[in-house]
């Protein structure tokens, strides 16, 4: 916005500015308004916490940064290599860490220095490499406060590195991520996060966006000058593109969550098909009671896993049948409200008999489900059902052959839910999702602007209209990578952080 600001104020000065919305030109822009913030914002104060969880443990580390972290590490360690402060950076020294008042030993360590601004913070850092007793780290975080530190609040350390310039907001967010992760599949991605790769692609985008307004506004406010305006089709084109690749990075947003949260998926049948040995095979764990009685499971029993790499939220529920009571009508219930919700249904079939009227049933209400995929277990017994007994609308799918008994064949399970969901692909193409609920909301507004842009232009509206709304589309990319530097969203954001990181 102010770039627009500052882009009107050079036209008005008669400066030639064409050349001035273009990427580079955002690039000096962005490092000024960073310089500025760096220069009022950053913290002079020395941070401590304790970095790693607490509890036993091989080792944890106490963390300092800021400017007087070396300083304090000379007074709190001895060293056979003489003071902290004459170590090189990057380099890790054995040291003994000395309380003050008794002068007895707390700990021996290991000390790495890292000095500003080749560190996680830019500003001097130091990790003591401790065991990880929590009454030694305690203690040596109590001599490091002693020594002149202060109490790093939660998500400080990532909060100084934001300010410094190191990691924008997507990658502030991608640290939490990547802390919370509960699946391979949700760490991978947000490591890539943390790496930028959201990141560039958002702030490239933000910088089209830049662009375009800027000749937007130069042909409201700059009618009578010299200046040659975007034509109508370009902008038109322009406008359509970005809306584009906002729609596929809101795609993999959807994904992201996904990843984050887990695909949540039925596991559904008639009764006595093996859905509870289903749960309880993939778990690994007698999370259901499993029984040849039919009508055993009588509510959801609901279970984390993980598939593939991928975490997913697996539901047992009640068999499929006309209800025999009113417990096992609620039960029912509850099956189709779960099959109306999950994002993958599994149907379960029993391979060892003849497909039954309730099977049928149930398959008929799953016939035009996109979410379905179709497994037939018992394939440790005599088969009397297979592939060609089901219907033709089934057949078209990928079916898997199981046995919840010996296990086999849920590794192929794993393959085709994975590729159900959609994410094998994006995974294989090593692809970075935004995670957060307030990331993909914004971007879903950034979207709406530009097709309120695009609508406002076919529809004869001018220039200023238009240029409003892509100027709010802007306001909301930048809030995703923290260019619009709004203190309620950052505070929120690491608000959510441990203390140490
Ligand atoms: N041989 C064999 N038996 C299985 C297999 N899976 C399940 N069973 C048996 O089938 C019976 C029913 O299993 P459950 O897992 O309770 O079936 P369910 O679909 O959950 O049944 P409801 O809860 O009544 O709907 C039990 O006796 C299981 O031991 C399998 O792969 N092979
Ligand atoms: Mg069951």
């Amino acid at each position: 916005m102010s770039q627009i600001v500052l882009l009107s104020f050079l036209r008005s000065k008669k400066v030639r500015t064409r050349n001035l919305s273009t990427p580079g030109f955002t690039v000096i822009w962005q490092k000024l308004v960073n310089a500025t913030i760096i220069k009022y914002m950053l913290p002079e104060e020395t941070i401590a916490a304790i970095s790693t969880p607490i509890g036993p443990g091989g080792i944890g580390i106490v963390r300092l940064s800021g400017p007087g972290a070396i300083a304090i590490a000379d007074r709190l360690a001895t060293t056979k290599k003489g003071p902290i402060s004459a170590r090189p950076s990057h380099t890790i020294t054995l040291a003994k860490i000395i309380d003050s008042h008794t002068q007895d030993v707390i700990d021996e360590v290991l000390i790495t220095v890292m000095r500003a601004p080749n560190s996680y913070t830019r500003e001097d850092v130091v990790e003591i490499n401790c065991h990880a007793g929590a009454f030694t780290m305690k203690k040596i975080l109590d001599a490091a406060l002693k020594e002149g530190a202060r109490m790093a609040q939660p998500g400080e350390f990532t909060r100084r590195a934001f300010l410094a310039g190191r990691i924008d907001l997507t990658q502030a967010q991608a640290v939490i991520s990547l802390i919370q992760a509960r699946s391979e599949a949700a760490a991978r991605a947000a490591a890539r996060q943390a790496e930028g790769h959201v990141s560039r692609k958002i702030r490239a985008l933000r910088e089209e966006l830049v662009g375009l307004a800027a000749e937007l506004e130069a042909a409201v406010d700059f009618v009578e000058e010299d200046i040659e305006p975007m034509s109508a089709p370009k902008i038109s084109k322009e406008l359509k593109k970005v809306a584009c690749e906002l729609e596929e990075l809101l795609r993999k947003a959807k994904l992201g969550k996904f990843l984050d949260e887990g695909i949540t998926a039925a596991i559904v049948g008639r009764p006595n098909v093996g859905k509870s040995s289903l749960l309880n095979a993939l778990t690994m764990e007698d999370k259901a009671i499993v029984s040849s009685h039919p009508g055993t499971t009588r509510d959801i029993v609901e279970a984390r896993i993980q598939m593939d790499g991928i975490p997913i939220i697996m539901k047992d529920t009640a068999g499929w049948r006309v209800p025999l009571d009113d417990i096992e009508s609620q039960g029912i219930d509850r099956t189709r409200r779960a099959i109306q919700e999950v994002d993958l249904i599994i149907l379960v079939v029993d391979g060892s008999e003849r497909l039954k009227p309730e099977d049928k049933e149930l398959m008929g209400q799953l016939r035009h489900e996109e979410r379905r995929v179709t497994v037939i277990n018992k394939t440790d017994l005599p088969q009397k059902t297979d592939v060609d007994h089901l219907p033709r609308y089934l057949r078209k799918d990928p079916i898997i052959s199981i046995s919840a008994k010996n296990g086999d064949g849920l590794d192929l399970l794993g393959q085709l839910i994975g590729s159900r969901s959609g994410f094998s692909k994006e995974l294989e193409g090593n692809e970075a999702f935004l995670t957060s609920a307030s990331q993909e909301s914004n971007l879903i507004n950034a979207k709406t602007k530009l097709d309120e842009a695009s609508a406002a232009q076919s529809e004869g509206f001018g220039e200023e209209i238009m240029s409003a709304l892509v100027k709010e589309a802007i306001v909301g990319l930048g809030e995703i990578v923290g260019t619009n530097v709004n203190e309620e969203i950052v505070r929120q954001i690491f608000k959510r952080f441990c203390v140490g990181k």
